[in-house]
């Protein structure tokens, strides 16, 4: 039994140092020390040993066990340091390699455009307004002298929320609201979102404008002449041509379109242009008395000016961009060159 015990003691060192994994060192295991192991076939003989016999192979089988086991937690220990350093190895992270390029943001185009409006105004003491994109009938219409009946409903293609209440389909509200709140005199810059039922390859359903109003004692056209030319010039170059034109706008009378000499044949005339030389530019007029009236204010005692501009035609004149989709796109290959 004794030469049993020492060749068990030596196959199973053998088996352990060659074990490969801790799964195949765990078999090894239960084969030698489980309940139906090797070990515990020998123990279960001992009972057929003389009582002589017995205490010198009970402490020969108590230190094989003792060995074996020392010789599993070790060969385990091993096994699991190999298995750490094999995954540190294939993980390794190359602190030498070049790290990635990341981008920074940049402003969308209509943003910056009408940040550059806002400040050439705001340096002439206009205050920026904002108001809400979902608008009632009153602020919309009603106030802006745009009756039920009115055909001018009909120019504006709305979006109807309910009976009462729709889309912006200008920023013009915000300027009866800030009428409503304030008292003049007063300088008003309203950029904004806005939205009309319009959709091909020159109108978006949602688009931006900016509008802007002044309303004070003996305000004149000669005084919105004056502003926006400075404006104009300001924002597309000193000495550039500036041409008013007479119009219609049931807000504004008398009312005015304003023409700049083109930006890209500089007045030669060309495709952008249609040959004309003059590209329309924005909107404007003295206030209509009766938008005065729906806002409380003596139109007697003070008078204004008002214009709008669209901010995606500014930002395609001022960066020769020759498509509206792509402001609407978002496609990084564009928005990364501003
Ligand atoms: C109040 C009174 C008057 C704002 C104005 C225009 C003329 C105009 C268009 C230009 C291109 C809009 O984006 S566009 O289609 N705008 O022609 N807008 S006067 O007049 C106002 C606004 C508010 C209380």
């Amino acid at each position: 039994m004794k030469d049993l015990l020492q060749k068990l003691e030596k196959d199973a060192l053998a088996e352990i140092a060659g074990a490969e994994s801790t799964a195949a060192l765990q078999e090894i295991r239960v084969s030698f020390l489980g309940k139906k192991g090797a070990i515990t076939d020998i123990m279960k003989g001992m009972r057929d040993l003389t009582p002589e016999e017995r205490p010198v192979i009970g402490a020969l089988v108590n230190r094989v066990k003792d060995t074996l086991e020392k010789a599993f937690s070790q060969q385990l220990t091993e096994l699991q340091q190999a298995a750490v350093a094999a995954r540190l190895a294939s993980e390794n992270i190359d602190v030498t390699l070049a790290g990635r390029q990341s981008f920074r943001g940049s402003l969308h185009p209509v943003t910056l455009v009408s940040r550059e409006i806002v400040e050439i105004f705001g340096r002439l003491g206009f205050a920026v307004e904002e108001g809400p994109e979902i608008e009632q009938d009153f602020y919309n219409f009603e106030a802006l002298n745009i009756p039920r009946d009115h055909p001018a409903r009909d120019m504006q293609d709305t979006f109807y929320i309910s009976d009462d209440v729709v889309l912006r389909t200008h920023t013009s509200p915000v300027q009866i609201r800030s009428m409503l709140k304030q008292q003049p005199p007063l300088r008003v810059i309203a950029p904004g979102t806005v939205y009309r039922r319009d959709s091909d390859l020159t109108h978006s359903p949602m688009f931006h404008q900016i509008e802007g109003f002044l309303v004070d004692k003996n305000v004149t056209f000669g005084d919105l002449k004056g502003i926006l030319t400075h404006f104009l010039n300001n924002y597309f170059g000193q000495g550039l041509d500036v041409r008013f034109r007479p119009s219609f706008s049931p807000f504004t009378e008398p009312s005015a379109e304003v023409d700049i000499a083109c930006v890209i044949c500089n007045g030669k005339g060309c495709r952008v242009c249609s040959g004309t030389g003059w590209l329309e530019i924005l909107g404007c007029g003295m206030i209509d008395p009766e938008v005065f009236k729906s806002v409380d204010y003596d139109a007697e005692q003070v008078s204004g000016f008002a214009f709008g501009m669209g901010l995606e035609r500014i930002a395609m004149l001022k960066y020769g961009v020759s498509d509206l989709r792509l402001f609407f796109e978002n496609d990084l290959r564009f928005l990364r060159q501003f």
